[in-house]
């Protein structure tokens, strides 16, 4: 068996993978633009070692300062981890930290027992353990890796990478790049302010931070070329934050949600909100008679804009006008829901603060059955709250993060299932299945223009949504708020599929 070192890379490769040169070069201005990556495709028998270790980087723009973090392999992003759809994927993780650990393959439709959830698939690593996991890379796409214990203060503390499937024949483009977005709490020294799950951020928002970074750059200068056809993977590694990611008018494709194709097709919103735990790919087309700066900036919050990067235009053009080469990639082999024979389930998301409005809301207008309703156990604990001593959040009115309630439900081998989420709450809330993808077929009643598959739904305060899939991957597989303060405040549980 042959051992990888591309999971060793350096600093350099991951700015390479960012479009960017290096960090100084960032703080300075106008960056080259670089090839499609750190890491090639790899060989399928090929070993690839991932450490979790605690290090230092420089997140903080030509301050000097270095940030303790945890990172994978030396790095925050940890290692870009490229491989071919359908190859055998053996990732040995070694634990370096002094605390438990694992790796969850986000979006990935791994066996149960490689789905890195201590207490529900397996063992915590401890420190000081490996654990191999291995898994076919059966869909093409966009995927991450992250730990899935002690998870808001883990992913929080820098731990997290990309993992690329590479389709057999990717659609043709200049040059690819896969941004990590993320943010970080810090304080003055520069250090990742420690306090964890605080009770303002578990009921609220979550743990947003003030510093914006892409691939660990804040607002990084990225040199494009006229013409220039790229490829932009974008994955929201942040604990909390949703980004309304606004594109300077360049108006790109949008092909792929959570790794699976869509419909190439420019979104429609001024903004395309992008929730933790999503990834989407672009097909971002420079204008030939471009030039200057295209500043990328998020306008989630009104008044607190965040730049994430600027596209600097240069050089000779590439072409003339923009490419015409087709966009549409590739469909993944996922089962078609049966919609007329699928199983029907809900799942009502109540509590957090201020949410009583939004629940009377949805059952005002009918959104929640009355009887659905009064099934619904503990329905009085959740519209208080913390106030009466229940969860800060509940699933149907449960705190399956702090009980041992069984599954949410469960599902036959092969069954079709279509699950009604509701939102009843004054938060958004990206809802994550693992172990499958999903269609999402309705949001308030209306069918989604493109059926898009998802593994991660993001749901607005009081929005509903429907989504379908076919219970093929036996196991216990979770089903949370990637929102990680949400999940640690109760958003959380697990269904079971024979
Ligand atoms: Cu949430």
């Amino acid at each position: 068996m042959k051992t990888q070192s591309i999971l060793r890379p350096s600093r350099r490769g991951f700015l390479q993978t960012l479009g960017a040169g290096s960090a100084a070069a960032a703080a300075l201005g106008v960056i080259p633009g670089f090839g499609r990556g750190l890491a090639h495709a790899t060989n399928s028998n090929a070993t690839h070692h991932v450490a979790a270790a605690p290090t230092s980087v420089n997140l903080l723009p030509a301050g000097g300062m270095q940030t303790p973090v945890w990172a994978y392999n030396g790095t925050v992003p940890g290692g870009l981890l490229r491989v071919k759809q359908g190859e055998d994927v053996h990732v040995r993780f070694d634990n370096q930290l002094s605390e438990a650990s694992s790796i969850h393959w986000h979006g990935v439709r791994v066996p149960n027992a490689m789905d890195g959830v201590p207490g529900l698939t397996q063992k915590p690593v401890a420190p000081g353990e490996i654990f191999d996991y291995r898994f076919n890379a059966r869909d093409a796409g966009t995927y991450w890796y992250h730990p899935h214990i002690n998870s808001p203060t883990q992913l929080a503390r820098g731990l997290y990478g990309a993992l690329i499937v590479e389709e057999a024949e990717p659609v043709a483009v200049d040059r690819e790049f896969v941004w990590l977005i993320d943010d970080w709490r810090l304080g003055e020294t520069g250090e990742i302010d420690p306090t964890f799950n605080g009770g303002h951020d578990v009921g609220h928002a979550g743990r947003l931070g003030e510093l914006v970074t892409i691939n660990g750059v804040a607002n990084p200068a990225i040199a494009v070329r006229p013409g220039e056809r790229i490829r932009l993977r974008l994955i929201n590694t942040a604990n909390a934050r949703v980004f309304a990611i606004d594109f300077a008018g360049l108006a790109p494709h949008l092909v792929a949600l959570d790794g699976h194709p869509v419909t190439p097709h420019v979104p429609d919103t001024p903004v395309f909100l992008f929730a933790p735990g999503m990834r989407a790919d672009f097909i971002l087309d420079v204008p030939p008679d471009a030039s200057g700066d295209f500043a990328l900036i998020d306008r989630f919050f009104d008044g607190l804009e965040n730049p994430l990067a600027r596209l600097r235009v240069q050089g000779n053009p590439v072409r003339g006008d923009i490419a015409q080469t087709s966009m549409a990639l590739p469909a993944n082999p996922l089962p078609e829901p049966d919609l007329q024979n699928a199983r029907r389930e809900q799942l009502l998301y109540t509590g957090g603060m201020m949410g009583g409005g939004v629940l009377r809301h949805l059952v005002e207008t009918g959104k929640i059955e009355a009887g659905f309703l009064g099934e619904v156990r503990s329905m009085a604990q959740s519209m208080m709250g913390m106030m009466t001593g229940g969860g800060v959040w509940m699933v149907n009115g449960r705190d399956p993060e702090r009980d041992e309630l069984g599954p949410l439900f469960s599902l036959g081998n092969g069954e079709s299932c279509v699950v009604t989420v509701t939102n009843a709450t004054a938060w958004y809330h990206p809802i994550h299945l693992h172990g499958h993808a999903f269609r999402v077929l309705s949001r308030d009643g209306q069918p989604t223009r493109y059926q898009e598959w998802q593994d991660t739904v993001l749901l607005a305060p009081a929005e509903q949504a429907e989504i379908a899939f076919v219970a093929d991957n036996p196991g216990d597989w979770m089903l949370h708020c990637h929102i990680l303060e949400h999940k640690f405040g109760g958003m959380s549980g697990f269904i079971r599929t024979a």
